[in-house]
């Protein structure tokens, strides 16, 4: 039998896509950078159906792509041009199995889309604090195997920090039921770590054992214009210290990024008259209805006023504002497409230093492609700036994006020399593989090596990913 007849098998008709106009969307990555080839595509609806995918994979030596909503920045959830390898898409596994609300836990299938896990959540009362902009079509598998950051992370931590437990398919076909939902469990290595942030390389995430918080009750939602990012960095210790600490989110975009967003995405306004060059996205929350967190704002603002951090600004007075006020924000990634070419960095650095790495990563762009456009915007209070750099207008696309690893090199060179990471949140996939490399310690790597070849000692999980 062939390897798609034993597929079918497991999965039945409905779990396998082999025609390829339905295969195509599957093969090329969300940037368009990437595409791959593949015969098959399989669907399982269950753990036990992956497992018997993987195990049989794992038999004959079929290398498996793992794919959930394929929004990867960084090519990670689409094969090579080799057309060896299956995809594995885990997009049917999407059983809530339970809501446990005074556990403050959620365990839910891989396949589960993280915007429904956040209304499910919601239903209970509960706040599932992971949030970022592709959160309609993105899987929490997905967000697991990437670690995902998005807008949140100021105050509850990166994806890691909301999964108490994982249930995995290793590479050998074994299911591991780590599904444990407790705060506390120092018995031996914490081998769930492993998987999360892993891209697939290492196992398939099945299901999760989310760590909820408490509902946010009272919200408040700020857009301000900043005379510079050191300004917004004085204000975002000023806003965490009178607020008790209840910043939620705190996003930086330079004026370009409104641009773009104004010119590119219908039915978005600037909330301000005049133009400033920087710009603030503040969110605070709290779990007390009665925490007053306008006032509180206002409080905040009057200071910043007075001391020149803050221009000008506006606080939603509605829900359907503080949406209006976020589109600017989270359209940015989506507005840089109609202008052309991008040149993408996702890096971190120490958050005391971003001001610093804007003004030396503008200059170094200034001088590498002199009519360059720089669109900064970011989790400045992570410290995380997409450094992003939009080509010259009416310039060539393809010819601009032929300068991708020059000026990666530059300004990555740059985040390292600051203490910084060249991938904050995005991962490595395909893109970074040998920034990896060239720029993590060789003991590093050769730690990371030894997991893989101990977990996965064929190679055939997501091979050409990471490491
Ligand atoms: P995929 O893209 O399908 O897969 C991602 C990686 O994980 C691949 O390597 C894949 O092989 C592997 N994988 C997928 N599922 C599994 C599984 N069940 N088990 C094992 N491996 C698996 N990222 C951020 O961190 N912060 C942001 O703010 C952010 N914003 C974004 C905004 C937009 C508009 C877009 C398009 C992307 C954004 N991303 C962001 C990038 C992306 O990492 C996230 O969207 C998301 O975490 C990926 O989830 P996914 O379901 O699409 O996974
Ligand atoms: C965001 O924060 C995403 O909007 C996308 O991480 C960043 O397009 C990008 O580079
Ligand atoms: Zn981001």
């Amino acid at each position: 039998m062939m390897i798609t007849d034993h597929l079918r098998s497991i999965v039945g008709d409905i779990g396998c896509i082999t025609d390829p106009d339905q295969l195509a969307p599957h093969l090329l990555d969300q940037r368009e950078k990437y595409r791959g080839k593949t015969s098959i595509l399989v669907r399982p609806a269950n753990t036990a159906e992956v497992a018997a995918v993987v195990q049989l994979c794992a038999d004959t030596r079929v290398p498996i792509v793992p794919q959930s909503g394929n929004t990867s920045m960084v090519g990670g959830s689409v094969p090579n041009d080799s057309g060896d390898a299956i995809i594995l898409s885990l997009s049917r596994l999407t059983t809530i199995r339970e809501v446990d609300a005074a556990n403050y836990s959620l365990c839910a299938e891989a396949g589960c889309v993280l915007a429904d896990l956040q209304a499910a959540a919601a239903d209970a009362e509960r706040l599932l604090p992971l949030s970022l902009a592709a959160e309609g079509s993105c899987l929490i598998g997905g967000n697991i195997s990437t670690n995902a950051g998005g807008t949140n992370v100021l105050r509850y931590g990166m994806a890691r920090e909301q999964v108490l437990g994982l249930e995995v398919v290793l590479p050998n076909g074994q299911i591991w039921d780590g599904l444990r939902a407790l705060r506390k469990d120092n018995t031996g290595y914490d081998l769930k770590q492993l998987f999360i942030g892993a891209e697939g390389t290492l196992g398939i995430i099945t299901a999760a054992m989310l760590k909820l918080s408490p509902i946010p009750r009272s919200t408040c939602t700020a857009w301000l214009a900043v005379s510079d990012p050191e300004a917004a960095l004085t204000l975002l210790t000023c806003a965490r210290e009178a607020s008790g600490d209840t910043v939620t989110a705190f996003e930086l975009e330079a004026r370009r990024c409104v641009d773009f967003v104004l010119r590119n995405i219908p039915g978005t306004m600037d909330p301000l008259t005049q133009h400033y060059d920087w710009y603030v996205l503040v969110e605070l929350t709290s779990p007390a209805s009665n925490a007053e967190l306008d006032t509180v704002m206002e409080t905040i603002l009057e200071t910043a006023m007075a001391d020149g951090l803050v221009l000008d600004g506006t606080i939603a007075a509605s829900e359907a504002q503080a949406r209006a006020l976020w589109a600017l924000r989270e359209n940015v990634s989506e507005a840089q497409r109609p202008e052309g070419g991008s040149i993408k960095h996702d890096v971190s650095v120490p958050v005391s230093r971003m001001p610093e790495f804007l003004r030396r990563a503008t200059a170094l762009t200034e001088e590498t492609i002199p009519a360059a456009r720089p669109v900064p915007f970011g989790h400045a209070g992570d410290g995380n700036i997409h450094f992003n750099v939009t080509q010259p207008e009416g310039a060539n696309k393809v010819e601009f994006l032929t300068r991708w690893e020059e000026l990666n090199a530059v300004i990555h060179d740059l985040v390292m020399e600051m203490g910084g990471s060249f991938s904050a949140e995005h991962g490595i996939g395909q893109l970074k593989r040998e920034a990896l490399v060239h720029y993590r310690q060789p003991v590093e790597i050769e730690m990371m090596r030894a997991i893989k070849a101990a977990l996965d000692p064929h190679g055939l999980m997501n091979p050409g990913k990471v490491i």
